[in-house]
């Protein structure tokens, strides 16, 4: 058998529609842009390293997709995971909660406040939902689907699969937090899901990037690049 006889065979539909620079995009398919917030990018107050780099990748993508929608992250004051509403513990600890281990981060994104605003940068003007998350003072959530106790639901998943979507890509910031969990738990509500790396940006606290991207892959997450949309 010839060696390009073989790569057909070896090679998955997946890996040939990637190998031909395209994932298809169709209408079934949504976008979702996480936590893209002033309190993430430079200058703000949990700033992820090059966090603003994802932006023109972002807004370059988001041309292909009919459907996006972002996330924000959106806490009360004093909200649990921040570490200055535990006496005595500082930012990145991790502490036992009710719900399970919660690192604690400093105060980010309160809710009405500026660092907490979208970033005037990303311009997707067709974007239909922003779905606000972490508002419940005493759970944490990073993802957009589910609560960290993972069971409270933000109601995400039904508005996607009502409206016959079947398929996500999600980008944005932090790919090892509210990244990772958004599209943990997207396969958890039953989407064929992607994390478009070049369009994310890590934390990494004590060894978190590797770990995330391990658990995503167990999950039936893939990993791409934005280039792989053919975009
Ligand atoms: C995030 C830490 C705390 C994120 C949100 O958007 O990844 N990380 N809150
Ligand atoms: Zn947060």
């Amino acid at each position: 058998m010839g060696s390009f006889a073989l790569g057909t065979i070896i090679l998955g539909r997946m890996e040939m529609a990637r190998a031909a620079g395209r994932i298809a995009v169709d209408d079934s398919t949504v976008l979702i842009v996480v936590d893209v917030q002033n309190c993430f990018l430079p200058g703000g107050s949990l700033a992820v390293k090059d966090g603003d780099q994802v932006i023109p990748v972002i807004n370059r993508i988001a041309k292909n997709f009919a459907h996006v929608i972002m996330t924000q992250d959106w806490h009360t004051p004093g909200h649990i995971s921040f570490a200055s509403t535990h006496p005595g513990k500082k930012p990145f600890e991790v502490v036992k909660l009710g719900y399970g281990d919660q690192v604690l981060w400093p105060d980010h994104c309160v809710q009405g406040t500026s660092g907490a605003d979208i970033s005037k940068d990303i311009s997707i003007p067709q974007a239909e939902l922003v779905i606000r998350k972490g508002y419940h003072h005493d759970i944490d959530s990073y993802s957009a689907f589910f609560e960290a106790d993972h069971k409270t639901p933000t109601g995400l998943g039904g508005y996607l699969t009502e409206r016959g979507i079947k398929k996500a890509f999600v980008a944005g910031l932090a790919t090892d937090f509210c990244v990772a969990w958004t599209a943990i738990d997207a396969r958890k509500v039953g989407l064929e899901t992607y994390v478009i790396e070049d369009a994310c940006r890590g934390i990494d606290t004590q060894g978190s990037l590797a770990k995330a991207w391990a658990e995503m892959e167990k999950a039936g997450v893939q990993r791409i690049q934005s280039g792989d949309l053919g975009a």
